[in-house]
């Protein structure tokens, strides 16, 4: 399947009551500002209120984790948290232990806490391939981050409002 433009959706339930933290990793930085950029603009035209946005950077990918954390064990009545990273393959084994880290750090979290917590994090061969995805041919996974936390707020709000 061709890779599709990302920044294409759907329907997005009203975001207007939602608590939304951000955890940004500083490497490659150029793209996860504009990935950063993105989500922040998508979430603000759901309705999520500027206070309500959250957010904290940490070094690279491989601290999503811990930021993740910290944010779900310090903060009270957060509804999502977005964590967004570029990985770029490179000459070292460093690429596959820090994608296999983050992932399984941040399932781990969002299990735990009982949060979303979405894998804003791009991984690919080389920069050409993220900038595409950051703002580029392929749309911005920024956007697509924001709108994924959106909805699996309201999947999470559903379960709270019901009687079983
Ligand atoms: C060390 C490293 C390397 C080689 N590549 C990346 C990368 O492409 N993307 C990224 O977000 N971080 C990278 N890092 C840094 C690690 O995520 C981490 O910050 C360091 O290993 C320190 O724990």
């Amino acid at each position: 399947m061709a890779t599709q433009n990302l920044s294409q959706y759907g329907d997005v339930p009203d975001a207007s009551a939602l608590k939304i933290c951000l955890v940004v990793a500083d490497w490659n930085s150029d793209v996860t500002y504009a990935m950063k950029e993105a989500a922040m603009q998508t979430l603000r035209e759901h309705g999520v209120k500027e206070d309500n946005i959250v957010t904290r950077h940490v070094p690279g990918s491989f601290e999503l984790s811990s930021g993740a954390q910290m944010m779900a064990h310090n903060i009270s009545m957060i509804d999502a948290i977005i964590c967004i990273g570029c990985v770029i393959r490179g000459e070292t084994p460093h690429f596959d232990y820090i994608c296999q880290g983050v992932a399984y750090g941040l399932t781990k979290i969002s299990i735990e806490y009982s949060i979303p917590v979405i894998f804003g994090v791009l991984t690919t061969n080389d920069l050409q391939q993220a900038l595409d995805r950051s703002g580029g041919k392929h749309g911005n996974k920024g956007v697509e981050a924001a709108v994924t936390a959106i909805k699996m707020a309201a999947i999470k709000s559903d379960f709270r409002d019901s009687w079983f």
